[in-house]
């Protein structure tokens, strides 16, 4: 089972996804995705011009041993580049596994621990009026976990929402920047912190008040607050009994989390930016975190995502493995089939992919009742049509960033 040929191919359906695809001696073929939003190229680069050349001649069923050859011999370590083009190869050497062994990943990462995969969408609105359309329509959808971003009174646009013409289009299913905005720049959105504090509890009392005690509710704070205002956060929460809060602090400074976790007993999640299970070590060893957000594409790949969470499971820390759209359907199958397979396993978000990137990318996973399952096919379960792939060439996308009333420039 030698590797015999190497392609990164790009393609941009509903946004950029950048795919390793491997074909073998015996004529099996594996993929795996290296997405990295908005700086989709320089990941292509560094397998293009450092990796591919590397794996031609290599025995692909030595997964463990190229994944420390690609980390060890590069000398430069970690960072999400490095970090998702080693993911990338990673995920195409267990899908060509499985493909030889005629089983589905998750039968080679220990079997299935459940019978399925709790997943959360994103529900968002300007106004409490469309935030319940929008949670109604998730539950539509079969959805039994959401997550709730709401606008905040005085800031007109801020990440995670949907405007007027993008919530009339989907009822508050995708928000403005869901995909990055194409264009040369990235757009321009406001924050304001304590004004974001003020009006979160109201709108999660007002969540509660219409859909009750039992559906599980998430939120993200994309790293916006300080240690003490997202303890102050966590706190005003407690009433409305949150699944997790998620990225309070900027994920630079994980220690930040010890001061939030003597206020509050929130859950919190963090890690959908961390790369490897050095960013975790001592979140986890100090249980400062309930949850790993990491994902198979930016952890290194299912190898190094399986271990970070076994890690995190002797500390009773569970998964919540990232999954917007830009985790590739491969990406995303990754983490169905480690997400069943681990003991440890808490939720999967999961956001549709649009009708352009599914038909790229053939998939066989199931959505049913609120659970995702990756499905029996050999292999991941997702297959790359070339020839769609190739009808929607990359185009330069970013996500969008924010400035304080005073022109600061604030945490993402
Ligand atoms: C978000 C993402 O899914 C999430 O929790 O934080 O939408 C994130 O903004 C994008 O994946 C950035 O690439
Ligand atoms: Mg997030």
């Amino acid at each position: 089972m030698i590797i015999e040929r190497a392609d990164v191919i790009v393609t941009s359906p509903d946004r950029n996804f950048v795919t390793l695809r491997l074909e073998t001696s015996d004529g099996h073929v594996g993929l795996g995705d290296a997405t990295v939003n908005g700086r989709e190229l320089a990941v292509v680069s560094y397998l293009r011009d450092h990796v591919v050349q590397l794996l031609i001649g290599r025995d692909a069923s030595r997964i463990e041993d190229t994944w420390q050859f690609l980390y060890r011999s590069a000398y430069w370590r970690r960072g999400p580049i490095t970090m998702a083009a080693i993911a990338a190869v990673d995920m195409a050497l267990w899908d060509i596994k499985g493909k030889a062994a005629g089983l589905p990943v998750y039968q080679l990462l220990g079997g299935a621990s459940r019978t399925g995969l709790l997943a959360y969408g994103h529900a968002s609105g300007r106004d409490n009026e469309e935030l319940f359309d929008s949670v109604r329509k998730h539950q539509a959808e079969g959805y039994k976990a959401i997550r709730i971003q709401a606008a905040v009174p005085g800031l007109t646009s801020i990440y995670g929402i949907a405007s007027n013409a993008t919530f009339e289009a989907n009822k508050g299913a995708r928000y403005d920047h869901e995909p990055a905005q194409r264009g040369a720049f990235p757009a321009e959105e406001d924050w304001d912190t304590r004004s974001y504090l003020r009006h979160i509890p109201t709108v999660f009392e007002a969540v509660r008040n219409e859909f009750g005690p039992e559906i599980p509710l998430l939120h993200d704070g994309h790293h916006r607050m300080t240690p003490i205002q997202a303890a102050s956060l966590g706190k005003s929460l407690e009433p409305f009994d949150l699944f997790w809060l998620e990225d309070l602090t900027p994920a630079e400074n994980p220690e930040a989390l010890r001061l939030v976790r003597q206020h509050t007993t929130t859950p919190l999640a963090i890690g959908e930016i961390f790369n490897t299970v050095w960013d975790y070590q001592q979140i986890i060893r100090e249980q400062l975190i309930d949850y790993v957000r990491g994902a198979v594409t930016h952890m290194g790949g299912i190898s190094h995502l399986k271990k970070t969470l076994e890690y995190a499971a002797q500390y009773q820390i569970k998964s919540g493995m990232h999954g917007p759209t830009d985790i590739s359907p491969v990406g995303m199958a990754a983490a169905m089939h480690l997400g069943l397979s681990i003991h440890n396993f808490g939720i999967q978000e999961y956001m549709k992919h649009g009708a352009a990137t599914d038909s790229v990318f053939e998939q066989s996973f199931t959505w049913a009742d609120g659970m995702l399952h990756p499905g029996d096919e050999p292999g991941l379960g997702v297959a790359l049509n070339l020839d769609e792939a190739g009808r929607y060439p990359y185009e330069q996308a970013y996500l969008p960033y924010n400035r304080l009333a005073d022109g600061t420039v604030h945490d993402w």
